[in-house]
């Protein structure tokens, strides 16, 4: 038996060895790229936890495979196989030594933990999810954008809010993700520490555009960030044409659901949808006017185009200025058929 166990043993050990180094060595392979300090220490907590799922891995599947091959059964050998009722010595052993690694991991859990939620930030970033957008404002710069632009270095705090159910923000180079809840503002920080292109996506599955929620993510050196807010500053400034101003908008909020080419998303084209014939779920047929745009921009419910689902948010008149919706309808009266 003893034979049995010292090679089953350096089975283990072999396995442990080459998996536990590989899994340790080569744990970038596993994780996306990395861009921020706190991803840093999320990391480092999680390469501990690959090295050990690695040599837990080996040792139960180093047992098991050596168990299988040195006890198979052999010729005509009929004889029961050896009884064997239980170990002190190796439950003290499995009990005691996992405990004190989980003990181990929570230590160093919660030590993280307080240092990534720790509360200094010399940047606020307001984000707004709602079916299937996400805006971010800048308080500090009275700005606001469908992008979110981050300058490296500087520690941002978001705070964030959904206007309908729950979405979850999450951008997997920063190594975050929080969910945003109506009616609640939750946090996260954040401090990018690598120039370039990363995306915001939805972690939560909250409706039939889903899968479409994403922003675009653009770290950029501390001079270039000044540089675009300044330009952000300036183009509030300037009026854009209302038609210009609601095909952003359109961008931003619409687009995960209505295309501008004749196809059918989650909710109908909208291109040249003045003055086309609607059919709605009661049989009736109507005209698309400005009126019944408008509606259907505030209260998406009040008529229902024959054939679609009920999902389009109810929420545009909190989440744009009536200007903003003004712009919007501009720019669908005109939009190209
Ligand atoms: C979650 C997906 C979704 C989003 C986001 C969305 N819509 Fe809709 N929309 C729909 C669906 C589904 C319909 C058809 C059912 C209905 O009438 O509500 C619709 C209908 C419409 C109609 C009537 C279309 C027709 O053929 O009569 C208009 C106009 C419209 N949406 C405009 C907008 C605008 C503008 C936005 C952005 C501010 C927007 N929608 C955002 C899903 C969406
Ligand atoms: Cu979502």
């Amino acid at each position: 038996m003893k034979r049995h166990f010292l090679r089953a043993l350096s089975l283990v050990a072999v396995l442990a060895a080459v998996l536990g180094w590989l899994a340790y060595t080569r744990f970038d392979f596993f994780v996306p790229r990395l861009a921020s300090e706190e991803g840093v220490v999320v990391d480092r907590l999680l390469r501990v936890h690959f090295f050990l799922i690695a040599v837990i891995f080996a040792l139960v599947v180093g047992f098991a495979l050596y168990s299988m091959w040195a006890f198979r059964r052999r010729g005509d050998d009929d004889a029961p196989g050896l009884a064997i009722h239980g170990h002190s010595g190796l439950e003290f052993l499995w009990t005691v030594i996992p405990l004190g690694i989980v003990l181990g991991l929570s230590a160093i859990g919660v030590k993280d933990f307080l240092f990534l939620r720790r509360s200094d930030a010399d940047l606020v970033v307001q984000v707004q999810a709602q079916q299937f957008s996400w805006s971010f404002a800048y308080p500090e710069y009275g700005i606001r954008s469908a992008e979110l632009v981050l300058p490296v270095g500087r520690r941002v705090k978001f705070e964030m809010t959904s206007l309908d159910v729950i979405h979850s923000f999450w951008v997997v180079e920063f190594r975050i993700k929080e969910d945003t809840v109506p009616g609640m503002t939750t946090y996260a920080y954040v401090t990018p520490k690598e120039p370039g292109q990363y995306r915001v996506r939805c972690a939560e599955l909250c409706g039939s555009g889903h899968a479409n929620m994403y922003a675009d993510v653009r770290v950029l050196p501390a001079e270039e960030f000044d540089a675009w807010v300044a330009e952000q500053q300036a183009a509030q400034q300037q009026v854009a044409s209302p038609a210009e101003q609601g095909a952003q908008l359109f961008q931003q909020y619409c687009a995960a659901c209505h295309a501008l080419d004749g196809s059918v998303k989650v909710g109908p084209p909208l291109n040249g949808i003045a003055g086309r014939t609607v059919t709605l779920q009661d049989g009736t047929t109507l005209t698309a006017d400005e009126a019944y745009i408008r509606e259907s921009i505030l209260d998406p419910q009040a008529k229902l185009v024959e054939g679609f689902p009920p999902v389009m948010p109810a929420t545009f008149g909190q989440a744009l200025s009536p200007e903003e919706i003004d712009a919007l309808v501009q720019f669908l009266l005109q939009v190209e058929p």
